[in-house]
């Protein structure tokens, strides 16, 4: 568009697409009553919240495809480097507050509603989670997805769109049961269906080499092919029109005819047979630590890695003729290594559809590849039995196999015959089964490895890649994660965030967080306690309101709302905390009235799936409701102390529970949070920490200052020393107490809680419950003082939410542009 007449044709197009698309309020209503008729099919004259929710959630839909045209249209016309962020889950929650929040309409679309006589709160309230991913790495790339956007890079998201997303959990009896989350079942509006975009994805079958213009070339014969299908998802950037896309892919029968099949006569079983396709990308895998080295696991890598990495060349050709600036114009970001074979699939690629050399496609894939590594213990890392992958992709493990040769000489080289060495950093683990490292393979492949907090690094160096820290110390980085302010404060808090502008004077933090420091001159501002106070207590009064519908427990906003809400894990330590509460419980009993005057009354709130698998913590969420049930039936107790335990956790619960709390716990034994992003989301919003120095909390603690935080148990070298020495410490006999009134079965089903006493007293208190549950007590008396102190607490609240600026994603996507993609912003006009 660089001559005068076609400049002049592309503006009057803008002006035609501005003036079909209008943002006031009766143009709204019309666009959300046309969708009701046309789209929903219901009469515009009668429709139920529900119709009115798809209505709407089309009429901005059509707003963010708008916006998400210009955006592409730009970038291609401008073709910056671009980022491709991989990620094999998002957890990206409800999208309709979120999306008007982004492109500024959220007031027109209420003043709308209201003259329909319908309430926005209430229409947000009937979309349904997408929940295609499992914990924190998932809700990372989903925050990470709308820093890239709102701070204006050019970039694109690459996942997998499962049928059926993170399991729903029902309680039955205090028992997690598991059911499919139909999250497709009432249609979803937030995604294009691109039927135009789609490839042929290739599995088993066999290599053979073949002579071509001379040269050895090997083709893959493939045993089976599954086309890929698109599906994207406009993701708005906030104060921006920049618009970006997150690219879905689903599985679909191939539609190249298999003539054999086909030809037998047995069409009805052929059809059959071709439909189970579609189970690649049926279900996400409900494990996030362990690996399993199951088939359909591996095939859903490869299968989402291989669509990604043909759409990522497809795009690149269309403009560029040689693959001489592909490492200029892209950059690869594998979040954690499950999509680690686009490692092998771009070599493949560029050497036996392209025709590179060898040495050429390598360059280029260590100039490409950035990984990103979320786990602390060696146990975490992908592993993939040999012969599986060799039956599955039989050309990638050529590959695989070549990479490690050359590795393996360039060690030699480097480090003469230490055979130890060799086998430690070897990408395949020798054995009776034989293994292909994942992590050992990105390890020598990308140009950087990054850590998700500084301690984490440290670990990393130390620990888990320490023989690959000393021969690439220059690949080794952290990036602290971060969160965004958009959705954990501006949708989910909207009274906590007028507050903070009116303080502030400007709404400008939306965008530079770094801003809310300006909150700490106004900490001890008796107005400004009280208004936030009022704000806070309103966000309570939600969440009881919450509680009693999910669970039918009347709780009192007067109590401290003390919460933890995360996976289920034994180094997370919800034991610990459960163990807490029956001390608490068992203190208040023995108590005398004058003492009982001066206990701080607490709703305890616990909230978390279990990986369907894990027994341990499915044992902890049952052991919750029996404590629950006791404590909260005891008249004696009243409201000193409930214990909630809220079922289904997901992104939308948080954005109730998150608000409303006034402390929240995140206390996994020193060493094993990686980073741990919950705690940043509590932190803007004005909550107090109860923590361990582990992960990113020993940032906050520099942010924050530890005088406004209640930190206890130990330290990470005193867990490291403890464990090399094998120390047994003494149980203490507050834990004894607790532990033995689980054991003898005060809370009933003591065979079943036994192996979690075990745990803590006979097989070697892994997780130092013992030695953390004294500080542990103390942190709470110290949080219970600090509460009584009103004006205290709520100075301390706003210090936490004054200085969360640093754990924003926009700081961490800033770093990871400068220092790892070499990416810059790409702003589209508005
Ligand atoms: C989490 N990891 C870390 N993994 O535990 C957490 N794993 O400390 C960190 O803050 C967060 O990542 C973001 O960096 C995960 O959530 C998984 O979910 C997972 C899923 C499948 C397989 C392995």
């Amino acid at each position: 568009l660089d001559s005068g007449e076609e400049k002049g044709k592309a503006e009057r197009v803008f002006e035609m697409m501005d003036g079909f698309l209008k943002n006031d309020p009766v143009s709204l209503q019309k666009d959300i009553l046309d969708h009701v008729e046309f789209t929903v099919a219901r009469s515009r004259f009668s429709f139920d919240d529900f119709e009115a929710y798809q209505g709407m959630a089309h009429s901005v839909r059509d707003r963010l495809i708008e916006r998400w045209h210009d955006t592409q249209q730009f970038f291609k016309k401008k073709d910056p480097k671009r980022l491709y962020y991989l990620s094999l889950e998002f957890l990206m929650g409800r999208s309709l507050s979120n999306s008007v929040i982004n492109l500024g309409v959220r007031d027109q679309y209420m003043d709308a509603l209201n003259q329909l006589g319908f309430s926005f709160e209430i229409l947000a309230e009937q979309e349904g989670d997408a929940a295609l991913g499992n914990g924190g790495l998932a809700r990372l790339s989903a925050c990470q997805m709308d820093s890239l956007a709102t701070m204006d890079f050019p970039a694109w998201g690459y996942g997998l769109r499962y049928q059926f997303g993170l399991f729903r959990q029902v309680i039955l009896d205090g028992f997690q049961h598991e059911q499919p989350d139909y999250w497709l079942n009432f249609g979803n509006p937030w995604e294009i269906e691109r039927v135009d975009v789609s490839y042929a994805v290739k599995f088993y079958g066999t290599v053979e080499e073949k002579s071509l213009n001379g040269m050895n070339c090997k083709v893959w014969i493939p045993g089976e092919t599954v086309e890929a299908v698109a599906y994207d998802n406009p993701i708005p950037g906030y104060g921006t029109r920049n618009t970006i896309n997150l690219r879905l892919w689903a599985a679909k029968p191939s539609g190249q005819y298999d003539m054999e099949s086909f030809g037998t006569g047995d069409y009805i079983n052929a059809v059959i047979d071709r439909q189970k396709a579609e189970t690649i990308s049926s279900v996400l895998y409900p494990d996030d630590r362990s690996y399993q080295g199951k088939e359909l696991r591996l095939k859903q890598q490869y299968f989402f890695v291989s669509a990604s990495v043909q759409d990522i060349i497809r795009r690149f050709k269309d403009s560029h003729s040689s693959f001489d600036e592909f490492h200029e114009k892209i950059a690869l970001q594998l979040t954690d290594t499950h999509p680690s074979l686009a490692i092998p699939e771009v070599i493949r690629v560029l050497v036996d559809e392209e025709q590179l050399s060898w040495k050429e496609a390598c360059d280029i894939a260590c100039k490409i590849f950035s990984f990103t590594t979320h786990t602390v213990v060696p146990e975490g890392l992908e592993k993939i039995p040999v012969d599986l992958l060799g039956s599955l992709l039989p050309r990638h493990l050529q590959i695989i196999y070549d990479i490690n040769f050359s590795f393996m000489e360039e060690l030699k080289q480097r480090f003469g015959l230490d055979y130890n060495r060799l086998s430690r950093m070897s990408i395949v683990e020798e054995g009776a089964v034989k293994n292909i490292l994942m992590a050992n393979l990105s390890m020598v492949v990308c140009h950087t490895v990054n850590g998700v907090s500084r301690v984490h690094l440290d670990t990393l160096k130390s620990k888990v890649f320490k023989d690959f820290y000393e021969l690439w110390p220059q690949k080794f980085h952290h990036k602290t994660n971060g969160v965004t302010q958009r959705r954990w404060l501006v949708v989910s808090n909207p009274g906590l965030c007028g507050l903070i502008s009116k303080w502030l004077g400007t709404d400008s933090w939306i965008r530079e967080v770094d801003l809310l420091l300006g909150l700490r001159e106004h900490a001890e501002n008796e107005e400004l306690q009280h208004e936030w106070r009022m704000v806070r207590r309103v966000n309570k009064i939600r969440l009881v309101e919450f509680i009693e519908t999910m669970t039918g427990m009347k709780v009192s906003p007067d109590a401290m709302f003390d919460v933890q809400i995360k996976r289920i894990h034994e180094y997370k330590r919800q034991l610990l905390n459960i163990l807490g509460i029956i001390h608490r419980y068992d203190c208040i009993k023995n108590m005398k009235d004058s003492e009982r005057r001066r206990v701080v009354p607490r709703v305890c709130i616990i909230g978390g799936k279990a990986a369907p698998g894990y027994e341990m913590a499915k044992k902890i969420i049952k052991l919750c409701h029996s404590v629950g049930e006791m404590i909260n039936n005891d008249p004696d107790i009243g409201d000193l102390l409930k214990l909630i335990f809220i079922p289904d956790y997901n992104v939308s619960v948080a954005e109730i529970v998150i608000p409303g709390s006034d402390l929240s716990q995140h206390i996994s034994t020193a060493g094993h949070e990686a980073s741990g992003t919950g705690s940043m989301k509590f932190l803007m919003n004005g909550c107090l920490l109860l923590a361990t120095a582990d992960g990113s909390t020993l940032e906050i603690i520099e942010e924050i200052g530890e005088e406004n935080m209640f930190i206890c148990g130990a330290k990470i070298h005193e867990v490291n020393m403890m464990r090399e020495k094998g120390e047994t410490i003494k149980m203490p006999l507050e834990l004894a107490r607790v532990v033995r009134m689980v054991r003898v079965g005060y809370f009933g089903h003591e065979e079943y809680f036994k192996p979690l006493c075990d745990s803590i007293e006979s097989s070697g208190d892994f997780y130092l419950l013992g030695h953390d549950f004294p500080s542990y007590l103390e942190a709470q008396a110290a949080a219970d003082m600090a509460f009584v102190n009103q004006k205290k607490w709520t100075k301390m609240s706003i210090l936490n939410t004054a200085g969360s600026g640093k754990f924003s994603s926009d700081r961490t996507i800033g770093e990871y542009a400068e220092q790892t993609w070499g990416v810059e912003p790409c702003r589209c006009p508005f």
